[in-house]
Protein backbone atom coordinates (compact mmCIF):
# COMPACT_ATOMS: atom_id res chain seq x y z
CA UNK A 1 0.00 0.00 0.00
CA UNK A 2 1.27 3.36 -0.60
CA UNK A 3 0.03 6.78 0.61
CA UNK A 4 1.09 9.86 -1.72
CA UNK A 5 1.16 12.90 0.50
CA UNK A 6 2.58 16.18 1.15
CA UNK A 7 3.72 17.44 4.13
CA UNK A 8 1.32 19.11 6.38
CA UNK A 9 -1.82 18.85 3.92
CA UNK A 10 -4.86 16.92 5.05
CA UNK A 11 -2.92 13.99 3.57
CA UNK A 12 -1.62 14.21 7.22
CA UNK A 13 -5.06 12.67 8.66
CA UNK A 14 -4.55 9.37 6.31
CA UNK A 15 -1.18 9.41 7.35
CA UNK A 16 -1.90 9.40 10.79
CA UNK A 17 -4.51 6.80 10.05
CA UNK A 18 -2.07 4.46 8.86
CA UNK A 19 0.43 4.75 11.79
CA UNK A 20 -2.36 4.27 14.01
CA UNK A 21 -2.89 0.97 12.09
CA UNK A 22 0.66 -0.20 12.41
CA UNK A 23 0.87 -2.37 9.23
CA UNK A 24 4.10 -1.97 6.91
CA UNK A 25 3.34 0.99 3.82
CA UNK A 26 5.08 3.39 1.39
CA UNK A 27 4.39 7.18 1.90
CA UNK A 28 5.29 8.77 -1.43
CA UNK A 29 6.23 12.60 -0.69
CA UNK A 30 4.73 14.92 -3.46
CA UNK A 31 5.47 18.49 -3.91
CA UNK A 32 2.84 20.22 -4.54
CA UNK A 33 4.18 23.60 -4.47
CA UNK A 34 6.54 22.38 -7.61
CA UNK A 35 2.94 20.89 -8.89
CA UNK A 36 4.32 17.44 -8.89
CA UNK A 37 0.29 16.65 -8.41
CA UNK A 38 -0.42 18.17 -11.95
CA UNK A 39 2.17 15.76 -14.49
CA UNK A 40 2.60 12.25 -14.86
CA UNK A 41 3.51 9.95 -13.10
CA UNK A 42 1.05 11.38 -10.65
CA UNK A 43 -1.80 11.74 -13.03
CA UNK A 44 -1.77 8.40 -13.99
CA UNK A 45 -2.01 7.39 -10.66
CA UNK A 46 -4.70 10.48 -9.67
CA UNK A 47 -6.01 12.38 -12.27
CA UNK A 48 -7.84 14.61 -9.69
CA UNK A 49 -4.14 15.55 -8.91
CA UNK A 50 -5.26 15.19 -5.12
CA UNK A 51 -3.35 14.37 -2.25
CA UNK A 52 -4.19 12.10 -0.25
CA UNK A 53 -3.86 9.55 -2.77
CA UNK A 54 -3.88 5.54 -1.86
CA UNK A 55 -2.46 3.06 -4.05
CA UNK A 56 -3.67 -0.04 -2.64
CA UNK A 57 -1.97 -3.54 -3.16
CA UNK A 58 -3.99 -4.89 -6.16
CA UNK A 59 -2.93 -1.20 -7.92
CA UNK A 60 -6.43 0.08 -7.50
CA UNK A 61 -6.31 3.21 -6.16
CA UNK A 62 -8.68 5.09 -3.21
CA UNK A 63 -9.54 9.30 -3.64
CA UNK A 64 -10.91 11.45 -1.34
CA UNK A 65 -10.57 11.58 2.74
CA UNK A 66 -13.38 10.22 4.39
CA UNK A 67 -13.72 7.76 1.77
CA UNK A 68 -9.67 6.29 2.20
CA UNK A 69 -10.42 6.84 5.87
CA UNK A 70 -13.34 4.63 6.12
CA UNK A 71 -11.82 2.04 4.01
CA UNK A 72 -8.92 1.94 6.68
CA UNK A 73 -10.92 1.61 9.08
CA UNK A 74 -13.64 -1.19 7.67
CA UNK A 75 -10.30 -3.32 6.84
CA UNK A 76 -8.63 -2.99 9.99
CA UNK A 77 -11.11 -3.37 12.50
CA UNK A 78 -8.40 -4.11 15.25
CA UNK A 79 -7.17 -0.50 15.51
CA UNK A 80 -10.99 0.82 15.89
CA UNK A 81 -10.95 3.55 14.30
CA UNK A 82 -14.76 4.00 13.98
CA UNK A 83 -16.51 2.52 16.77
CA UNK A 84 -19.41 -0.11 16.57
CA UNK A 85 -22.32 1.15 17.29
CA UNK A 86 -24.10 2.18 14.12
CA UNK A 87 -25.05 6.20 15.52
CA UNK A 88 -21.44 6.32 16.91
CA UNK A 89 -20.30 5.40 13.26
CA UNK A 90 -22.38 7.70 11.65
CA UNK A 91 -21.70 10.54 13.58
CA UNK A 92 -18.11 10.17 13.24
CA UNK A 93 -18.49 9.92 9.28
CA UNK A 94 -20.47 13.24 9.74
CA UNK A 95 -17.66 14.91 11.87
CA UNK A 96 -15.04 13.56 8.88
CA UNK A 97 -17.04 15.12 6.34
CA UNK A 98 -17.51 17.75 8.02
CA UNK A 99 -14.17 18.79 8.63
CA UNK A 100 -13.20 18.21 5.06
CA UNK A 101 -15.87 19.39 3.16
CA UNK A 102 -16.91 22.66 4.88
CA UNK A 103 -13.73 23.50 7.32
CA UNK A 104 -10.93 22.48 4.92
CA UNK A 105 -12.70 22.78 1.67
CA UNK A 106 -15.00 26.10 2.18
CA UNK A 107 -13.02 27.72 5.47
CA UNK A 108 -9.59 27.00 4.56
CA UNK A 109 -9.15 26.74 0.52
CA UNK A 110 -10.89 30.46 0.76
CA UNK A 111 -8.19 31.47 2.92
CA UNK A 112 -5.20 29.62 1.34
CA UNK A 113 -6.21 29.43 -2.22
CA UNK A 114 -8.29 32.54 -2.72
CA UNK A 115 -7.89 32.83 -6.21
CA UNK A 116 -10.05 29.78 -6.76
CA UNK A 117 -13.17 31.40 -5.41
CA UNK A 118 -13.06 35.08 -7.55
CA UNK A 119 -11.64 36.20 -10.54
CA UNK A 120 -10.43 39.15 -9.52
CA UNK A 121 -7.50 40.18 -7.22
CA UNK A 122 -9.33 42.96 -5.32
CA UNK A 123 -11.94 40.55 -4.05
CA UNK A 124 -9.48 38.07 -2.23
CA UNK A 125 -9.19 40.13 0.94
CA UNK A 126 -13.21 39.79 1.36
CA UNK A 127 -12.98 36.37 0.13
CA UNK A 128 -10.30 35.49 3.20
CA UNK A 129 -12.21 36.77 5.88
CA UNK A 130 -15.24 35.02 4.66
CA UNK A 131 -13.40 32.01 4.60
CA UNK A 132 -12.05 32.70 8.23
CA UNK A 133 -15.59 32.94 9.09
CA UNK A 134 -16.46 29.99 8.07
CA UNK A 135 -13.54 27.73 9.90
CA UNK A 136 -14.28 29.99 12.95
CA UNK A 137 -18.01 29.01 12.72
CA UNK A 138 -16.81 25.07 11.89
CA UNK A 139 -14.80 25.30 14.37
CA UNK A 140 -17.09 26.35 17.14
CA UNK A 141 -19.69 23.21 16.15
CA UNK A 142 -16.98 21.01 16.57
CA UNK A 143 -16.13 22.15 19.65
CA UNK A 144 -19.97 21.97 20.61
CA UNK A 145 -19.87 18.18 19.63
CA UNK A 146 -16.29 17.43 21.55
CA UNK A 147 -17.96 18.60 24.45
CA UNK A 148 -17.20 16.66 27.68
CA UNK A 149 -15.09 13.72 25.23
CA UNK A 150 -11.44 13.65 24.68
CA UNK A 151 -12.53 12.45 21.24
CA UNK A 152 -15.08 13.41 18.48
CA UNK A 153 -17.11 10.15 19.66
CA UNK A 154 -15.41 9.32 23.15
CA UNK A 155 -12.83 7.40 21.53
CA UNK A 156 -10.28 7.63 19.04
CA UNK A 157 -11.57 7.76 15.52
CA UNK A 158 -11.57 8.64 11.78
CA UNK A 159 -12.69 11.88 12.68
CA UNK A 160 -10.60 13.09 14.82
CA UNK A 161 -7.84 12.45 11.69
CA UNK A 162 -9.91 15.26 10.16
CA UNK A 163 -10.17 17.42 12.62
CA UNK A 164 -6.40 16.95 13.72
CA UNK A 165 -5.44 18.36 10.02
CA UNK A 166 -7.67 21.59 10.50
CA UNK A 167 -7.07 22.38 13.94
CA UNK A 168 -3.15 22.05 12.91
CA UNK A 169 -4.28 24.44 9.74
CA UNK A 170 -6.02 27.17 11.90
CA UNK A 171 -2.27 27.99 14.04
CA UNK A 172 -0.92 28.14 10.27
CA UNK A 173 -3.79 30.85 9.70
CA UNK A 174 -3.30 32.60 13.02
CA UNK A 175 -6.77 31.63 14.11
CA UNK A 176 -7.43 30.85 17.85
CA UNK A 177 -8.84 27.35 18.71
CA UNK A 178 -11.61 27.18 20.84
CA UNK A 179 -10.81 25.47 24.33
CA UNK A 180 -11.74 21.84 23.62
CA UNK A 181 -10.67 21.85 20.04
CA UNK A 182 -7.55 23.57 21.39
CA UNK A 183 -7.24 20.68 23.86
CA UNK A 184 -8.42 17.93 21.23
CA UNK A 185 -4.58 19.09 19.36
CA UNK A 186 -2.98 19.06 22.19
CA UNK A 187 -4.56 15.06 22.89
CA UNK A 188 -3.66 14.32 19.37
CA UNK A 189 0.12 16.03 19.37
CA UNK A 190 0.48 13.65 22.19
CA UNK A 191 -0.53 10.38 20.41
CA UNK A 192 3.07 7.97 19.37
CA UNK A 193 1.16 7.29 16.13
CA UNK A 194 0.78 11.38 15.47
CA UNK A 195 4.61 12.00 17.05
CA UNK A 196 5.79 9.83 14.29
CA UNK A 197 4.39 11.43 11.51
CA UNK A 198 5.57 14.65 12.84
CA UNK A 199 8.19 13.58 12.22
CA UNK A 200 8.44 12.02 9.03
CA UNK A 201 6.59 15.01 7.60
CA UNK A 202 9.32 16.91 8.83
CA UNK A 203 7.03 19.06 11.15
CA UNK A 204 7.93 18.09 14.71
N1 LIG B 1 -11.77 16.46 -1.40
C1 LIG B 1 -10.39 16.03 -1.32
C2 LIG B 1 -9.51 17.23 -1.02
C3 LIG B 1 -8.05 16.93 -1.18
C4 LIG B 1 -7.23 18.21 -1.27
O1 LIG B 1 -7.76 19.32 -1.37
N2 LIG B 1 -5.91 18.04 -1.24
C5 LIG B 1 -5.00 19.16 -1.40
C6 LIG B 1 -3.95 19.16 -0.29
S1 LIG B 1 -4.67 19.48 1.30
C7 LIG B 1 -4.24 19.00 -2.70
O2 LIG B 1 -3.88 17.91 -3.07
N3 LIG B 1 -4.04 20.11 -3.40
C8 LIG B 1 -3.27 20.13 -4.60
C9 LIG B 1 -3.85 21.04 -5.63
O3 LIG B 1 -5.06 21.34 -5.57
O4 LIG B 1 -3.12 21.43 -6.51
C10 LIG B 1 -10.26 14.95 -0.26
O5 LIG B 1 -11.19 14.76 0.52
O6 LIG B 1 -9.25 14.22 -0.22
Amino acid sequence: MKLYYAPGACSIGIHILLEEIGKPYQAERMNLQQGEQYKPPFTTVNPKSKVPTLERDDGSVLTEFPAIAYWLAKKNPAANLLPDDLDLQTKALELTDYAVATIHMQGFGRQFRPSNFTPNAADEGAVKARGKDLAEKGFALIDKAMDGKDYAVGKFSIADSAIFYVEFWSKRAGMTLPSNCAAHIDRMLARPAVQRVMQQEGLA
